[in-house]
């Protein structure tokens, strides 16, 4: 479990379905490493906050890019993580998990 005051990490990916019908995700499990799908959203007095995206859909044949200000992977706790990679799975609705494969860097 994280510890209290653990560093929280950010993290990118896109994803297309290229299935011929919508899956419906439902969170990501990264095993030791604590995570959520998050959304940044732009308050009307233009602050910045983030919040917790339950589940979000993909329809057949589009996809969904995970940038810097919009969604993201929120991580807890990558700073004691000894490892340049990380395996992910997105939890699907009536569907077998998609494997992601993180890169983990360092950044100034
Ligand atoms: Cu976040």
């Amino acid at each position: 479990m994280p510890l209290e005051g653990s560093t929280m990490t950010s993290g990118y990916l896109s994803i297309k379905n290229i299935s011929g019908k919508a899956i419906e995700i439902n969170g990501i499990d990264c095993l030791q490493i604590r995570a959520e799908i998050h959304e940044t959203t732009m308050n009307a007095q233009g602050t910045m906050k983030m919040k917790k995206v339950d589940s979000f859909l993909l329809k057949s044949g589009t996809s969904s890019i995970f940038v810097p200000g919009g969604k993201h992977v929120m991580f807890w706790g990558l700073n004691n993580y000894d490892n340049e990679h990380l395996k992910c799975n997105f939890i699907v609705t009536d569907g077998d998990p998609i494997e992601i494969n993180f890169l983990v860097q360092e950044r100034g």
